[in-house]
């Protein structure tokens, strides 16, 4: 709990430091286009406040072949990342990485990728592939072999790129205040439209309605 002398000391240090960078934490909520929560929206805040662009720091991640599908069925990463594919099925993947969207259509051969996972024998070890994600930019997940799986791979040049969860909701955190890019993006839209900007302040939340209406998983 913060005591008032502690929050006096905070409020006196900041009036003494008008020149450090304030950072907030944004709360956004993602609609669907039918007003319920959308899981799985990528939300990018871009801010407009910073010369030089931060770059985020790579990570390592992981996607499971499991069932006949991308798990999880969303990534988001850094540029620079590397992915693990592993399949856990005991049959074949033939797993495809090309750019999501329009991109695709006019991407060069060398911009995605193409790895065979065999399938995983019992007592045996599952298959693995590393994959380094070069450029940003949404990228989607197909198989050869079974057309029904689809996954995607948002790579984000900006550190402050959250996907949402089940109840539609990204957590941003240490985001410098002042004017901002906000994109939403999300693996089932058709077009995204324009971003959107904003005045990031210490208390930001914001309610962002998509025209995105995504095929609900049977349970
Ligand atoms: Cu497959």
């Amino acid at each position: 709990m913060t005591s008032r002398a502690t929050l006096a000391t905070l409020l006196v240090s900041s009036l003494l430091m008008p020149l450090a960078a304030t950072a907030a934490t944004i709360q956004v909520a993602v609609l669907a286009r039918d007003g319920l929560p959308l899981a799985d929206a990528v939300v990018v805040i871009e801010p407009l406040t910073v010369s030089q662009p931060v770059a985020p720091l790579p990570a390592q991640a992981t996607i499971q072949q499991l069932k006949m599908q991308f798990v999880p069925g969303t990534s988001v990463l850094p540029v620079g990342s590397r992915v693990r594919f592993v399949n856990l099925d005991s049959w074949d993947h033939h797993v495809r990485g090309v750019p999501a969207g329009l991109t695709g259509l006019n991407a060069g051969p060398d911009a995605g990728f193409e790895l065979r996972l065999d399938g995983q024998a019992a007592g045996k070890d599952a298959a693995v592939v590393d994959v380094t994600l070069t450029r940003a930019g949404a990228m989607q997940l197909g198989c050869h072999l079974h057309s029904s799986m689809r996954g995607f791979i948002f790579v984000t040049d900006s550190p402050w790129a959250v996907k949402t969860d089940a109840q539609g909701m990204a957590m941003l955190r240490d985001v410098p205040e002042g004017a901002a890019r906000l994109r939403v993006w999300h693996g089932e839209q058709i077009v995204e439209p324009a971003p959107g900007t904003l005045t990031v302040t210490s208390v930001t939340a914001l309610t962002v309605p998509t025209q995105v209406q995504p095929r609900r998983r049977r349970p």
